[in-house]
């Protein structure tokens, strides 16, 4: 449960039909981006937005998990992952944690859309706004169009290193659901139903702890595909998988990625967490709830696949169009778990990031209103690098008593780590990722420059611009006389987003006076420039 309703009100500003009750399978309103469905077709009846929350209803404010599905059974209040590094800012390297859901407060600080089309989000009227809905294959026909929106894109994804036709070969769940079709592609382990969308952290208007000069954001576009299945042992487990791409122009240091969130078993008071240690190889955190009517299962998260590196002072072995690694064993897997209490949030990023990073597995400290947390890392990420981790979220039926002995050795996991292990061989053996096709008929602005924050400003700001091309850069500020005052950027730059400060110094080491300044930026052929106002 979340502490504080007001606090909640206040940063998620989505408003979406449905509620708990009545389930309203999809929850789609045309004049807003924000967007969250409900799955229906895995035993795990699940809500999911399009801005990376899930097992929450953001539209009621509640439970979002349910097993198995049509029951009233909750396992999942609210989650997301959690997204740590350390970065250079100023004169400094900072702490940051860009936050999918806050357990106390509800927030998100993810926006639909990805950085190539800006750092806010695209009004509604945007023509790109529409790539960024939640995709979800049973939506789409045989040939990829959107069967409940014709005016939506087609299908997104493609099979990576392939030579299929677009359409007859692409990926759309309904169309592989045909097991003859399906048998045309073996060793693919299709998904009965598939959902993808693309959300980012740059969008600071979401981050209500957002303050310039902290080192936000970290400029992640973060593409997520859910998996899940209507049968057989699959439809009691659902694959996340996030490949996260660093689209800003700095190196993210000792990272780490986390689902991270607030699960609820019936009940809130009365759970435990804890980590599953009997097998080196799984990375299975899980929650299970002391004895009440009707809740009998136990909920565990896992990594599947988790990225790979030499040191943590290493780039990315693993990128996303090289395909993933077989190899459980050479990746980083499950490097910290937590599990706290409700009053006990890390209150800030920092403090966010030392909890990421502790290295530590929290025991079973139940019974409470436990949040929880299972971290991989470090890795580091140079720009446009893409770290890939696929989550496994999993319910199974307890045993007995789950707090008479030790639930490590006392059977009452045993379906659990059975299904998990199930999960994993799915995953390692039969099930390949398709990759996101970006659309080239919304193909993103090349360049852009943003206005300038604060402004007016004193004595400090900070102009952020994104490059879609690597070239020779220019960032300059001149009076309203169009006299050069200062030189803020003039080099050659990768593609990616840039922030830059001016703490309105002059080229000659004064400070300059108030007043109007406007600021120029040149990249290739473009030219572009804007006003800001130093007040002192
Ligand atoms: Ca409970
Ligand atoms: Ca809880």
């Amino acid at each position: 449960m979340i502490k504080s309703l007001f606090s909640f009100c206040l940063v998620i500003t989505i408003v979406v039909a449905g509620t708990k009750n009545t389930r309203s399978p999809v929850v789609h309103k045309s004049s807003v981006l924000f967007e969250q469905r409900l799955s229906q077709i895995s035993n795990n009846e699940f809500y999911i937005t399009n801005y990376g929350v899930y097992g929450h209803n953001v539209s009621s404010a509640g439970a979002g998990w349910f097993w198995p599905r049509g029951s009233a059974r909750a396992y999942i209040y609210g989650q997301s992952i959690w997204f740590g590094a350390k970065k250079r800012n100023l004169y400094d390297t900072v702490k940051v944690v860009s936050v999918g859901y806050n357990p106390n407060s509800g927030a998100s600080w993810f926006a639909p859309g990805s950085v190539v089309d800006g750092m806010r989000v695209l009004p509604d009227t945007d023509p790109r706004a529409k790539k960024y809905y939640m995709y979800v294959g049973t939506d789409f026909s045989s040939e990829g169009k959107n069967t409940k929106n014709g005016s939506l894109p087609d299908w997104p994804l493609r099979w990576k290193n392939s030579s299929k036709q677009p359409g007859k070969d692409g990926y759309y769940g309904d169309y592989l659901s045909d097991s003859t079709e399906r048998a045309q592609y073996p060793p693919v382990f299709i998904s009965d139903e598939d959902m993808f969308c693309i959300y980012k952290d740059t969008d600071t208007l979401r981050n209500p702890e957002y303050k310039p000069n902290t080192g936000y954001p970290l400029g992640l576009d973060i593409q997520q595909t859910v998996y899940s299945w209507g049968s057989g042992p699959s439809k009691d487990f659902v694959y996340l998988i996030y490949n996260v791409i660093n689209k800003s122009g700095d190196t993210l240091r000792e990272c780490y990625l986390a689902p991270a969130g607030d699960s609820d078993i019936g009940s809130s008071t009365n759970d435990h967490n804890s980590f599953y240690s009997n097998d080196s190889i799984l990375n299975l955190a899980f929650q299970f709830t002391e004895n009440e009517g009707g809740y009998i299962g136990v909920i565990g998260f896992d990594f599947l696949e988790s990225p790979v590196v030499k040191t943590s002072a290493d780039s990315l072995l693993i990128f996303q169009r090289t395909g993933r690694a077989k190899n459980v064993g050479s990746q980083i897997g499950l490097t910290t778990f937590r599990n706290w209490g409700i009053d006990n949030d890390p209150p800030n990023g920092p403090a966010r990031y030392d909890f990421m990073a502790a290295g530590v597995r929290d025991g079973d400290t139940g019974p409470g209103d436990k949040r929880l947390l299972m971290a991989t890392g470090p890795f580091t990420m140079a720009p446009n690098d893409t770290a890939r981790v696929v989550v496994c979220v999993l319910v199974a039926p307890g045993k007995g008593n789950p707090i008479s002995g030790d639930v490590q050795t006392n059977g009452y996991l045993d379906s659990l780590v059975a299904l998990d292990k199930y999960a994993q061989l799915v995953y390692d053996n039969d099930f390949q990722i398709p990759m996101y096709v970006q659309d080239e008929t919304l193909a993103p602005k090349v360049f852009s420059l943003a206005q300038n924050y604060p402004n007016p400003f004193n004595p400090e700001t900070e102009i952020r611009f994104t490059t879609g091309v690597s070239s020779h850069v220019s960032l300059k500020v001149y009076n309203v006389l169009g006299q050069l005052v200062a030189t803020l950027k003039n080099e050659y730059l990768k593609a990616g987003e840039y922030s830059v400060q001016w703490n309105a110094q002059t080229l000659t080491g004064s400070h300059a006076a108030s007043g109007m300044y406007v600021y120029r930026l040149e990249a290739g052929s473009l030219v572009e420039s804007k006003k800001m106002i130093l007040l002192r």
